[in-house]
């Protein structure tokens, strides 16, 4: 059966764009054809200037996100990624095939490391080797597929590359993964800047739609969204990246195809408007299951505390075969 692995991570409030570009079809459809993991992957959000209480706060309301997003706990595995000590052991020995030429041409280490020093910040050295635990993330569990958005595709090629050269010097150890994408909305852009990702770590908030907003902060958000200034409502991303955006979101959100869509509007306001309501409906049930779910901490615990004994089951046999691939010692 293929082995699906994907994950978010506690860097901010989860965002509409993490949904349609990633968690929907989590729940929607990899679980279900697939033996899949769903991680939140919080020494990742160490990478970065962070408060620990709000790292600890975001990884639980990630982890019931994921749940109220329809991930069901008997079909898959749901769990935290510092509960699994075979990510980090692993990381290393990744670390010790990558080269740091490699690590520094990924664009997420360039654009965040120039935000953080914008912010005041020093660069961490972990921002740097990001990818090398990310790669680890995945080979851990012998993946096949890792379904991710646009901006993820880079990490996973590096993670590619990755199993490829360990196994070409040390013997076949790892399954190499491939990405797999949604077919609309890979990439959610920001409503009052198109030209940039809709990013939970960014501070723009009007433009970002985050799973657990009202629906009127929804509404208000879409109805302000930037548009941009030639006439009629055509779909086109390049020219017209406003309207291209708002036009992925409603096809995400109430199906058919941007293009198409587009011919039946004839004014940007009826296509916010929409959009908006199609927004509302699709994180509907989200939202609903998460007020029930925030009800019953006992059961997220025990479905993390289940995932994470799951978890190291799987991905043992694969670590402790790339430690003694390598050359160490059993213990
Ligand atoms: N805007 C997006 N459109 C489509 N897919 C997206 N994803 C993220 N943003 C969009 C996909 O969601 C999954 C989880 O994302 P993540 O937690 O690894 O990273 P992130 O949301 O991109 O957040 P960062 O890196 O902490 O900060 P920002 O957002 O500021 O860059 C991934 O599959 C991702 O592709």
């Amino acid at each position: 059966m293929t082995r699906v692995f994907s994950g978010v991570k506690p860097t901010g409030h989860l965002t509409l764009g993490n949904y349609l570009g990633a968690m929907r079809q989590w729940a929607e459809e990899d679980q279900h054809r697939s033996d899949a993991l769903f991680c939140v992957v919080d020494l990742h959000a160490l990478t970065v200037d962070h408060d620990p209480a709000r790292v600890r706060r975001l990884s639980r309301q990630a982890a019931t996100l994921l749940l109220a997003s329809g991930l069901d706990p008997e079909r898959c595995t749901v769990f935290v990624q510092s509960h699994v000590d075979e990510h980090a052991r692993l990381s290393y020995l990744l670390e010790c095939v990558a080269t740091d030429g490699e690590m520094r041409r990924m664009i997420q280490y360039k654009e965040k490391s120039v935000r953080e020093r914008e912010r005041g910040g020093s660069v961490r050295l972990s921002l740097l080797t990001y990818p090398a635990l990310m790669a680890a993330d995945i080979l851990a569990y012998g993946t096949d597929e890792v379904p991710v958005g646009e901006d993820q595709t880079q990490h996973v090629e590096l993670a590619r590359d990755l199993a490829v050269r360990f196994n070409h010097r040390y013997g076949h150890t790892f399954t190499v993964p491939r990405a797999t994408r949604p077919k609309v909305a890979a990439r959610v852009m920001n409503l009052q800047d198109p030209a940039s990702k809709m990013g939970k770590s960014d501070d723009t908030g009007p433009g970002i739609v985050y799973l657990l907003d009202e629906p009127d902060t929804v509404r208000r958000k879409v109805m302000r969204a930037v548009t941009d200034g030639g006439r009629g409502v055509v779909y086109d991303r390049a020219e017209r990246p406003g309207v291209a955006n708002l036009l992925e979101i409603l096809a995400a959100c109430a199906g058919g195809d941007p293009e198409a869509l587009a011919g039946g509007y004839d004014s940007y306001g009826a296509l916010k408007k929409d959009t908006a309501e199609a927004v509302i409906e699709a994180l509907r049930p989200v939202r609903e299951r998460h007020q029930a779910l925030c009800a019953d901490p006992a059961y997220v615990d025990g479905v993390l505390r289940t995932g994470a004994e799951r978890a190291r089951g799987m991905a043992r046999p694969w670590v402790d075969a790339a430690y003694r691939a390598i050359g160490l010692l059993p213990a």
